[in-house]
């Protein structure tokens, strides 16, 4: 699979940078294959090289658009050494082998980006040269790529290391990295010509065109196999807004898969309800409680099958989407007695590893927050120790403050979301706005439990937490002041653990 480069062709747009590569090549006695104005760079180097032109019997035509386009110059990128057919054929058409490819594609988007009349940027739209790279990357078993020249240098290395041979596995690389400039020019030519987004609609044929995006003014797509992850039994068309909720619910529910029947509600993207019990309606109940003027109009979920008494308690409320793995045939009828109502059932799907969103010119792209807090997770730092219960809540809403918008405070107990601070500009506010919350819906925060998504940099929140009735929290920690808040824990007979895992969520 090593293979030695004896012949190399070589059409480059910007000659910078190929000089060494050329010299490397000649005292290597790799025969030089080359277009026009590379060839004519070449020769000014005292170096043999063959034209294009003396291996086609053509010449360059149509002013220079064709010119490499020839079955004598793909056939020597394109054959296969080990296809008997292929290398009799070389014979019979008297086909010069091609070991290596180096391209330099037209600037088109440069072109493009300087302002240049139409004619001047589809005149810079590269054929021959995307074909060469194509050609030779598709024969990477045989043929050596290099279609940048951000690859001369990795060249340079391969062949001064192996004598002027290279491996298939550096050949696959270099193919990759082909595939990767050849993507690239095309996108940039698609979108110069889908100047008002065009052919937007139907180049996004296995995406799905959503009535408008956040707002009405917003167009709004969504790319993605919807129909894998869910049944739609019901209900109007999912907005972007819809699907924004589902994924959180997914994502929060997932958390809970191990666990007894739990119940969620949603509205914009974080948890207003939430309640694991005995049965799911109960859990669903107590989920309501938590804050029925938020759940008005939310996202509903459930770990398990919903039955009838559920869908009873449910047809009550006006909610956009419920989602359950599982109904009872009873409960789907009840349920779709509300027109608009969506009910979807959940698929065992699991969710891509990685999480894009655009930033700035470009995007971010991270690992999703695969952990998920549990009791051997957990350190105590403090003299007083979490009871049973309180562990049990403790994990429960830091589950809760993994899927919530930073910052965030959670309070929880018994197996239900009492309440949270969500997307705060600041740790205290979110608290306060727990502790508020839980006050307007008659809830008392003595024994409870409380999460933090961020460790405390101050021993203000531990106290506030306390004089609200919190006995026990649980945080990340590793903050230069964690004893400021742990003394603080001490000197109260709070329980504090640690996790040592932070759950920012922006
Ligand atoms: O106009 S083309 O699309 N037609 C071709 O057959 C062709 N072959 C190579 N442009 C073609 N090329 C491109 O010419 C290469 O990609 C490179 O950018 C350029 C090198 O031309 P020269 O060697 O004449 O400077």
């Amino acid at each position: 699979t090593t293979k030695t480069i004896q012949s190399a062709l070589i059409s480059v747009f910007s000659k910078e940078g190929l000089e060494p590569i050329v010299r490397l090549l000649n005292d290597q006695n790799v025969t030089l294959y080359s277009t026009g104005g590379t060839e004519d760079f070449i020769k000014s180097l005292g170096i043999p090289v063959v034209a294009v032109e003396d291996v086609t019997s053509y010449p360059s035509i149509l002013g220079g658009r064709v010119k490499t386009l020839h079955p004598k110059v793909f056939g020597g990128i394109l054959n296969r050494q080990d296809n008997e057919s292929d290398v009799q054929q070389m014979e019979e058409f008297d086909i010069p082998q091609i070991d290596l490819v180096i391209v330099d594609l037209y600037p088109f988007e440069k072109t493009v980006a300087s302002g240049a009349s139409e004619s001047d940027i589809i005149e810079k739209i590269d054929i021959g040269g995307i074909s060469l790279i194509r050609a030779a990357a598709k024969n990477f078993k045989d043929t050596a790529i290099v279609a940048s020249v951000d690859e001369y240098s990795l060249l340079l290395d391969m062949i001064t290391k192996n004598a002027g041979a290279t491996t298939l596995a550096e050949r696959k690389l270099l193919a990759t990295k082909a595939f990767h400039v050849s993507s690239h020019y095309d996108t940039a030519i698609f979108n110069y010509f889908n100047t008002d987004e065009t052919v937007y609609k139907e180049s996004i044929a296995d995406g799905q065109v959503l009535r408008y995006g956040e707002n009405p003014h917003q167009k709004g797509f969504f790319f993605g196999d919807f129909e894998a992850m869910f049944n739609k039994v019901h209900g109007k068309e999912l907005s972007y807004n819809n699907l924004l909720d589902v994924d959180a619910a997914v994502n929060l529910i997932n958390e809970f898969k191990n666990d007894g029947p739990t119940f969620a509600i949603l509205k914009h993207n974080n948890a207003c309800g939430l309640a694991s019990r005995a049965t799911i309606s109960e859990a669903y109940v107590a989920a309501l409680a938590c804050d029925p003027t938020s759940a008005f109009g939310g996202v509903l979920i459930s770990n398990t099958k919903i039955d009838v008494a559920t869908a009873n308690e449910i047809n009550k409320l006006f909610c956009e989407v419920v989602i359950a793995p599982e109904y009872d045939e009873a409960a789907t009828a009840i349920l779709q007695e509300k027109k608009n109502r969506i009910i979807l059932i959940q698929n065992e799907v699991a969710l891509p590893s990685k999480q894009v969103r655009t930033c700035l010119n470009g995007l971010l792209i991270q690992e999703r927050n695969n952990i998920t807090d549990n009791k051997e997770d957990l350190r105590t730092v403090t003299l007083t120790s979490p009871k049973e219960q309180e562990i049990e809540d403790l994990i429960f809403a830091s589950k809760v403050c993994k899927n919530t918008k930073s910052n965030t405070i959670v309070f929880a107990k018994n197996g239900t979301l009492i309440s949270s601070g969500t997307g705060q500009t600041s740790r205290v506010d979110a608290l306060l706005q727990a502790i508020e919350k839980a006050r307007v819906f008659g809830f008392d925060l003595n024994g409870a439990s409380m999460a933090s998504d961020a460790f405390f940099p101050f021993p203000d929140c531990v106290e506030i937490a306390k004089n609200a009735g919190i006995t026990a929290v649980i945080q990340p920690g590793g903050s230069i002041k964690d004893e400021l808040s742990i003394n603080y824990c001490n000197e109260n007979k709070l329980a504090m653990v640690f996790t040592g895992t932070r759950h920012f969520k922006h």
